[in-house]
């Protein structure tokens, strides 16, 4: 497959294929934990498959066979959070978070091995996860002096459960992708050579249906969770699609042309 970088990053790789965004996080050294540069670099990407008209699916992964993500990279862990190359401690990784939740296109978690702490979260945030058969997933916060108790606990327990999420969290045990299927974490597992294929597979699918009615799908199901910022991203897409109705024009063209607007001539259905 002939991925085509659409930006040079020191810690990501962002790359493009019919109409198919790949972001990679590109530290497999340190298991591709991230520090806040790499997230930083992970938004500004994310921002980048936003604004593209081309890109339909985004699809997130790790670089190499060893992991998706390990989380955050504790060789930088400081006083209140990630330190970053100037100094400044940061959580910046919970923006990313709000960049895929609000995502008006499918975000696939491509999970290639570890998933762990908030590497964990990355996948649980996402839309789909297609998993290899050697990802290994769990929390391990509790363990290293951590938690995340927004997306990283709500969230997970509507995928497996309040009891599930519980014991994932207060045991930071790690759980097999077999194990992470069974529990509904993850929506399908394949050997690791046919996780890209699977992938990308998956985006081919989502890229025939209709975007508008995908939107719209995952703004439903986001709006039953996030409140009012739910509902305001939800709101936000019903303007849009009124925007492309005349009755919407009228109003905008009689305000332009100073006369009443004629509101008479459209349908009210039942
Ligand atoms: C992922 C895991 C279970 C893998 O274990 P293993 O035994 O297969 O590999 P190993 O030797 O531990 O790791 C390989 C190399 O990657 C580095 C290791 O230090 C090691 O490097 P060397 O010793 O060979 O030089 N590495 C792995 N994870 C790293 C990390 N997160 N930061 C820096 N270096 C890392 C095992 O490695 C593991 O348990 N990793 C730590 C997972 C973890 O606890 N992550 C942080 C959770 S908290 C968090 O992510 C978070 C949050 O809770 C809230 C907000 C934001 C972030």
């Amino acid at each position: 497959r002939a991925w085509v970088s659409m930006k040079e990053y020191e810690d990501i790789k962002l790359e493009f294929f019919e109409n198919i965004a790949k972001v990679t996080i590109n530290r497999p050294r340190v298991y591709n934990a991230f520090r806040p540069k790499t997230v930083t670099e992970m938004i500004d990407a994310f921002d980048i498959c936003r604004e593209r008209a081309d890109v339909g699916v985004i699809i997130l992964t790790g670089e190499g066979d060893k992991a998706f993500c390990s989380g955050g990279d504790q060789n930088v862990k400081g006083h209140g959070g990630y330190i970053d190359e100037s100094g400044v401690p940061r959580l910046n990784v919970l923006d990313l978070h709000k960049r895929i939740r609000t995502m008006p296109k499918p975000v696939v978690a491509m999970v290639n091995g570890y998933a762990i702490g908030g590497g964990h979260v990355l996948h649980v945030v996402c839309d789909l996860t297609v998993a290899s058969d050697n990802a290994i997933f769990g929390q391990s916060g509790p363990k290293v002096g951590s938690f995340d108790a927004g997306f990283g606990s709500s969230y997970l327990a509507r995928h497996v459960g309040q009891k599930k999420a519980r014991e994932i969290w207060f045991l930071c045990k790690q759980y097999s992708a077999q194990e992470a299927e069974d529990m509904g974490l993850v929506n399908k597992v394949v050997p690791l050579a046919q996780l890209e294929d699977e992938t990308v597979e998956w985006c081919k699918i989502m890229l025939q249906r209709s975007p508008m009615a995908l939107r719209m799908i995952k703004r439903g199901l986001n709006a039953e969770l996030d409140g009012q910022t739910g509902i305001m991203e939800l709101a936000g897409d019903a303007t849009l699609m009124f925007y492309l109705m005349e009755e919407a024009q009228e109003g905008r063209k009689a305000f332009l042309e100073k006369r009443d607007p004629d509101f008479k001539q459209f349908p009210k259905f039942p």
